[in-house]
């Protein structure tokens, strides 16, 4: 730093700021992951997360999201209100200070550790870099403050602008285009997820979100409350509410294990997948890590001790594995870790050791009492154990077949394959096609270099509410997985994926835009989500989009994908156009399918990704599970995307 630059009055630290702010808009991804749709939304939890940590620290109870009607966010609460006083170090207000200097956060507040923090806890002042207008103002002491910035530039110092009897903090940012060059555009449920897990995860903080830009029939703002006095024991619920529960109440336990904040909830019910979620500083772990593995033993070690002592086992030919004992299972666990490391593919994986056996002996604890305390609820639990175990060893054969297929295969693929030439698997595409008669259509109209077709027979198996071994005994199941060249896991994690082998990059799901094709996308995407998630993950799995509509009218025709586009185009070509509505794949001949549906240079592929692992569990569940009117209920309330974007 030169002497002129100290008269001017920039101290080496605002230089290393400007810096700071500079390279998060050079290098975004960076820091919110990418500039898609979900970094788009990683900004909103970015400064939610912040007055969350506020009401941690015991100051704040109300939080306010606003989608507002430009598409900018504004996030309200009721805290202490970012302090203003001129930051000795910085000699600027400490709200310029934390707006403006990446990593200053809340930090300088040392005695509360900040336990949320987004994924990549990168602070507000990265929201600011990246919005092209923010607005900061903090009701502290009496009195009203604001400041301004502009691609995280302040446009004034932080001023006074009157009087207040309120407490708190309020950001209102507006994304920038010139970063977010794909989707500016807020989705409502994905927000509205978020907040609702957060309430959950954080009991006793109201989180209201309202959407300002449309109304309901009424003509209302859209906007829902959350808010929850049982924390995860009311998350247990609300996940498995579609689930039958084969106990009287959910498990939960709330406490401190060496110094580790460790919450825990579980139900047993009669499905057969485990479903386990697993958090950290309010982050989704979906690759698990040590907490989890320190669930795993406390369940395992605890329900084993008292199945043996019970002497139900006494007449068992099986021996009995870990996964026996969550069958059925739907468990969160929460842990606040104040310098979690995270690992893994996604950086969702928890590391911390001494995690383990927090979690384990806090699990024992609870189970222990429990067991003891409702012995009626502890028989079914282990009646339902043995069952898993009878069950799983019928399991192993059938999944011993499919791995004998799979790995000793040399022309072993399924005959209803129509392989691809090309070898590189990550030029290579395959179109999952429901029917055979679409399967033909598809197998004329591909380019068979790189694009395969494997035809499914009719409506796959319903995985939702098949055991274990019944989904790798079926035949359409098991070519999906020799097709792709994807082999099983070990019995200790049947799910984990060998994807090393995996002979297609992109895998299709083409189905018809209708009720039944939609019906049996769900069922494959459900097939995906439990037995093959790390595909989905990964970015692989796509579902493709048949137009709805053709528009002829002489030599000129076109294709539409919603009647909007049908309108318009009978419009453009002048009226009293013919149109043909397809009904099924089967209607098109394998040219327009091509050029519609398969074509990489006009197609449109819908890649599949899981933004809230969570609240995809219970979604699957609704939809694939036994019963009727919440699915129904679902069906009709998102009829109208359906119907869009089928
Ligand atoms: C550090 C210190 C104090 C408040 C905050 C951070 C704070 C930050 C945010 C961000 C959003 N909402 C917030 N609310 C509070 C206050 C320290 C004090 O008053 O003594």
């Amino acid at each position: 730093m030169s002497d002129e630059q100290n008269k001017k009055g920039y101290g080496a630290d605002s230089i290393q700021a400007l810096e700071g702010m500079e390279h998060v808009r050079k290098r975004p991804s960076m820091y919110i992951g990418d500039v898609g749709v979900r970094g788009l939304h990683h900004l909103v939890y970015e400064v939610v997360d912040n007055s969350i940590d506020e009401a941690l620290a015991g100051h704040c109870d109300t939080i306010g999201v606003w989608i507002n009607e430009d598409n900018s966010i504004t996030v309200q609460d009721n805290g202490r209100g970012i302090p203003v006083d001129i930051h000795k170090k910085e000699g600027v207000s400490a709200l310029e200070v934390v707006m403006t200097k990446i990593g200053a956060g809340g930090k300088f507040d040392k005695d509360s550790y900040k336990v949320s923090g987004g994924l990549h806890g990168v602070g507000v002042s990265c929201v600011n870099a990246l919005s092209e207008h923010l607005k900061a103002t903090v009701f502290r002491e009496g009195k009203v403050w604001e400041q301004e910035y502009e691609r995280g530039k302040t446009l004034y110092p932080v001023k006074s602008t009157g009087t207040t009897d309120q407490r708190g903090t309020t950001v209102t940012f507006k994304p920038d285009p010139i970063i977010f060059t794909q989707v500016l555009e807020y989705n409502y449920d994905t927000l509205a997820s978020r907040l609702r897990e957060l309430a959950f995860l954080n009991k006793g903080i109201t989180i209201t979100i309202t959407d300002r830009r449309h109304k309901d029939e009424e003509g209302n703002e859209i906007s829902e409350t959350f808010h929850s006095t049982e924390g995860l024991k009311e998350f247990i619920k609300y996940l498995d509410d579609t689930r039958e529960p084969i106990i009287a109440d959910v498990i939960s336990m709330e406490g401190e294990k060496n110094g580790t904040p460790v919450e825990v909830a579980m139900i047993y019910n009669t499905s057969y997948s485990e479903n386990l979620h697993s958090y950290v500083n309010n982050i989704n772990t979906h690759e698990g890590g040590t907490h989890l593995s320190g669930f795993r033993r406390g369940l395992t070690t605890t329900l084993k001790k008292y199945a043996d002592a019970s002497g139900m086992l006494d007449k068992l030919k099986f021996d009995i594995s870990g996964d026996d004992f969550r069958e059925g299972l739907t468990a969160i666990v929460s842990v606040k870790v104040s310098e979690p490391q995270f690992e893994g593919q996604t950086k969702t994986k928890l590391g911390n050791r001494e995690v383990t056996s927090a979690v384990s002996q806090a699990v024992s604890e609870m189970l222990e009492n429990y067991l003891e305390e409702n012995p009626q609820d502890a028989k079914t639990i282990v009646q339902k154990v043995i069952l898993a175990a009878q069950a799983r060893h019928a399991a192993r054969k059938a999944r011993e077949m499919v791995q004998r297929k799979t790995v000793m295969s040399g022309g072993g693929l399924p005959g209803k394959l129509s392989d691809c030439s090309e070898q590189d698997p990550e030029k290579c595409e395959v179109f999952l096609v429901e029917g055979d008669s679409a399967g033909g259509t598809a197998k004329q109209g591909r380019d068979r270099n790189f694009q395969a077709i494997l035809p499914l027979r009719g409506k796959i198996l319903n995985v939702e509410k098949a055991m274990q071994h019944k989904v790798f005994e079926n035949e359409e199941i098991r070519n999906i997985f020799t097709a792709l060249g994807v082999t099983i896991g070990t019995e200790e994690d049947s799910k984990a994926l060998n994807l090393e082998k995996l002979r297609y990059h992109k895998i299709v799901i083409m189905c018809d835009a209708d009720v039944d094709g939609s019906h049996i996308a769900t069922l494959i995407l459900t097939f995906f989500f439990r037995y093959m998630r790390d595909l989905i993950e990964a970015g692989h799995v796509y579902i493709a989009t048949p137009p709805l509509y053709l528009v002829k009218k002489g030599a000129k025709k076109s294709y539409a994908w919603d009647d909007k586009e049908r309108d318009g185009i009978v419009e453009s070509f002048g009226g009293s156009a013919t149109i043909q509505r397809y009904k099924g794949l089967g209607e098109m001949n394998a040219e327009q399918l091509w050029d519609t549906t398969m074509n990489p240079e006009f197609r449109t592929l819908r890649q599949v990704t899981i933004d809230n692992g969570t609240e995809a569990d219970r979604i699957f569940s609704m939809l694939m599970g036994d019963e009727v009117p919440p699915r129904r209920e679902f069906i009709e309330k998102n009829a109208v995307y359906a119907n869009i974007d089928a």
